[in-house]
């Protein structure tokens, strides 16, 4: 291409597009710069699908707006004819069964995408064994080609690794959103099923797009109108919505139900009437909704009721559940977020004390839903200790997109970094390279089902998700579950193409910068292992020196542990020895003198002057941290003011607005944490770096009345006295 053209085109990659808000996500279809559309038009030339179920008609609408997007033409429904694109399962259709596809090892989900020959004409096929699986190679094929893939010679065969890839939403009926930041709840209750908002079909299309295949609509902290015959009739609405797109409707039950709704005098899950109201209750969904997903269920857990007010195990209250749901093929998820102040035990050890000896005690159809670390998704934790040590359970891992503890929306952290993290952690279980991916995706000991659940950051803003870079984590979650191998900057090249422009100059430098956002985080809120040393309730900004909880394991002081001789939570044999819950060489290495500067005080109290692997003291090093994590937001700044010729206005603006505000609070972290910090400490500053501006006082004092997302004690999960749902 001569260099005349070169720049042509590089400069046609470069003008800004019209104004976005980010509400087409990454399935925007704008039209290519015209060498693409050179090199792509002839390889979509038609859609071809025989068949006619909703699966197959939302893949072939798909593949039409997304080519005739890209194309910057109409790409229509057509006959076979060369550059075609054929599509569909031999059961449906005859093109497909005639080619004999090799779809043996392709399961439910699955699917092929072939360059081959039909009827004489160089065709593109994508093949399945069931309109879902097609619906996911469509989606693949124009990933494919909006992230100028190759899109000839194709032969990609693609399997889902993980079979349940659920959103939990945290949404309340009421509209609210427990931990969120983009706005209401989507689910406009109120008027479903008489009123479908066309953005449950857009948030479906999504999804599908990277293969997410379930969604639990309502907050674990349950309200019981959930399972009311009112809100089943709703649900039963939006599950005909999201069928097509492969996607299951879950819901999160409340253990008292049987109390609330059903008028029985216990939910003690041993007593057979119970058993017996479960059974009716969820025969009843299936009457409505035959292929509901099931339950999550959050139990002794922050207040809300389970199995162990009967004195009854987990495992006899997720099992009294999962009876009544297997006929149908349902399935429990039920979380191990279960720790209590009555417990004195360090709270990084109590799901596992609880949840270890009752391995093999579950149903074939429960999962114990863990969350990615012992404590509750913050920058940065060690693996939960149960991964690995449960080998006749099936495990969900849960991950939070919602950015309770990473700065909310206004902080660009992209949370694959974090995900992959935690799938590559090495739990040792069954000696080197058990992977938590392995123990997920049942390879580790041979388990049929496999779960990943995330904690959606979805809401009612135009962009979906408050930040126009928090849709990278749903969109990264999604891939991940689908295949956890997949690396995090592969993922985000992907999603800046599809998302933005696949000019170099843009994904090149934004790549980096989103990777390193991470770490960047760690830093100016929790390094060097510290956690949990937020604000309390709406968990925004800082509070290292709250110490005045209802519950003591809900005070950061806890955590940090800071007092004279230095800083960090003991948890080595010789403190709480929450090492050994871990596999040996894991505990090994956490409780000695080897231990990553990045888990040290999550594992050991160490001395201020301690002498860290840099040489500095650990003061002088935290001080470091602090200072990098502020600084590297400054290169994020001006990375992205770099890349305004790139973007359209309003996307860049917002996003460049709220990087203004992370560096600020950044700024406020560090501050805040020192003053606090070095009220023990009693060390200097090391050289080069500023003491506070203000006096501990002064960061004691800053307080936000309504930052949003805090759970409202006031709200249904808490008061909960219906008028009466049974009704
Ligand atoms: O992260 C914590 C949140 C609670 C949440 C809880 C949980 C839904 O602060 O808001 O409750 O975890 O995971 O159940």
């Amino acid at each position: 291409m001569s260099r005349f053209l070169a720049a042509a085109f590089l400069l046609l990659l470069a003008i800004p597009a019209r104004a976005e808000d980010g509400y087409d996500l990454w399935l925007r279809y704008r039209p290519m710069e015209a060498a693409a559309q050179a090199r792509y038009r002839p390889l979509a030339t038609a859609i071809v699908s025989q068949g006619n179920s909703p699966s197959l008609n939302v893949a072939k609408s798909e593949l039409i707006q997304g080519f005739s997007g890209l194309l910057g033409k109409p790409v229509g429904a057509g006959g076979v004819m060369d550059g075609a694109v054929v599509i569909g399962t031999p059961a449906g259709s005859p093109l497909i069964a005639g080619l004999q596809l090799p779809l043996g090892k392709l399961g439910r989900e699955g699917y092929l995408i072939r360059s081959t020959v039909l009827s004489g004409h160089a065709v593109t096929v994508i093949a399945a064994n069931s309109d879902i699986g097609v619906l996911y190679g469509s989606f693949a094929f124009l990933r494919q080609i909006q992230t100028r893939q190759p899109a000839d010679h194709l032969d990609l065969a693609n399997v889902p690794r993980i079979k349940l890839r659920l959103l939990n939403h945290w949404d309340n009926l009421d509209g609210t959103i427990e931990r969120g930041y983009a706005g209401h709840s989507i689910f406009d209750w109120q008027k479903i099923p008489d009123y479908m908002d066309p953005r449950y079909t857009v948030m479906a299309r999504a999804n599908a797009s990277v293969g997410i295949n379930g969604i639990s609509v309502n907050n674990v902290s349950a309200d019981v109108w959930m399972l009311s015959s009112m809100y089943i009739d709703k649900l039963a609405a939006l599950a005909d919505v999201l069928r097509p797109y492969g996607i299951r409707v879950y819901v999160a039950a409340r253990f008292s139900a049987p109390i609330e709704l059903g008028k029985l005098k216990t939910a003690d899950p041993a007593d057979p009437t119970v058993a017996a109201w479960w059974k009716k209750e969820v025969d009843g969904i299936y009457r409505r909704i035959p292929d509901f997903g099931g339950f999550v269920v959050k139990a002794n857990s922050e207040g809300q009721p389970g199995p162990r007010d009967y004195d009854r195990t987990q495992a006899e209250g997720a099992n009294v559940i999962a009876d009544a749901l297997a006929p149908h093929g349902g399935i429990v998820f039920w979380r191990a977020f279960v720790y209590s102040e009555k417990d004195p035990t360090d709270r990084a050890k109590q799901a596992y004390n609880e949840f270890k000896p009752l391995d093999g005690k579950f149903r074939d159809n429960v999962f114990v839903q863990t969350k990615n670390g012992a404590i509750d998704f913050q920058p940065r934790e060690p693996a939960h200790p149960l991964f690995g040590a449960m080998p006749k359970t099936n495990l969900a891992l849960e991950v939070q997109l919602s950015k309770e503890y990473l700065g909310q929306t206004t902080h660009l952290v992209y949370l694959p970094v974090l995900f992959k993290e935690v799938l590559d952690w090495d739990t040792f279980a069954k000696g080197k390279g058990s992977t938590v991916t392995k123990v997920i995706d049942g390879s580790l000991e041979g388990h049929d089902q496999s779960a990943m659940v995330g904690v959606s950051n979805i809401g009612e803003d135009r962009n979906w998700t408050g930040a126009q870079f928090s849709q990278a984590d749903w969109y990264g979650f999604g891939r991940l579950a689908w295949n956890p191998d997949l690396s995090a900057d592969a993922i985000a090249r992907e999603w800046l193409g599809m998302t933005f422009t696949i000019h170099p100059a843009f994904v090149n430098q934004t790549v980096p910068m989103m990777i390193a956002s991470r770490e960047v985080v760690v830093d100016y809120m929790t390094p060097l292992g510290l956690h949990h040393q937020m604000a309390t309730g709406h968990h925004f900004g800082p509070g290292p020196w709250v110490s005045d909880l209802a519950r003591p394991e809900w005070n950061p002081v806890y955590y940090n542990r800071a007092d004279a001789k230095g800083l960090g939570f003991d948890r080595t044999p010789s403190g709480s020895d929450a090492t050994s819950q871990y596999a040996p060489p894991v505990a090994k290495l956490f409780s000695g003198a080897d231990i990553p500067d990045r888990y040290l005080l999550w594992f050991q109290h160490v001395a201020w002057d301690h002498k860290m692997k840099s040489g500095h003291t650990l003061w002088d090093e935290l001080v470091v941290h602090y200072d990098a994590g502020i600084a590297a937001v400054g290169e994020m700044r001006k990375t992205w003011a770099a890349m305004k010729p790139y973007v359209d206005g309003e996307r860049w603006s917002q996003t460049a607005a709220f990087l203004a505000i992370q560096q600020k609070e950044a700024q406020w972290w560090r501050d805040a944490s020192i003053a606090y910090f070095e009220t023990f400490s009693h060390m200097p500053m090391p050289a080069g770096h500023a003491s506070p501006p203000h006096d501990l006082a002064y960061y004691e004092a800053i307080y936000f009345p309504y930052a949003p997302g805090r759970p409202d004690y006031t709200a249904a999960p808490f008061r909960n006295k219906p008028k009466d749902p049974s009704e």
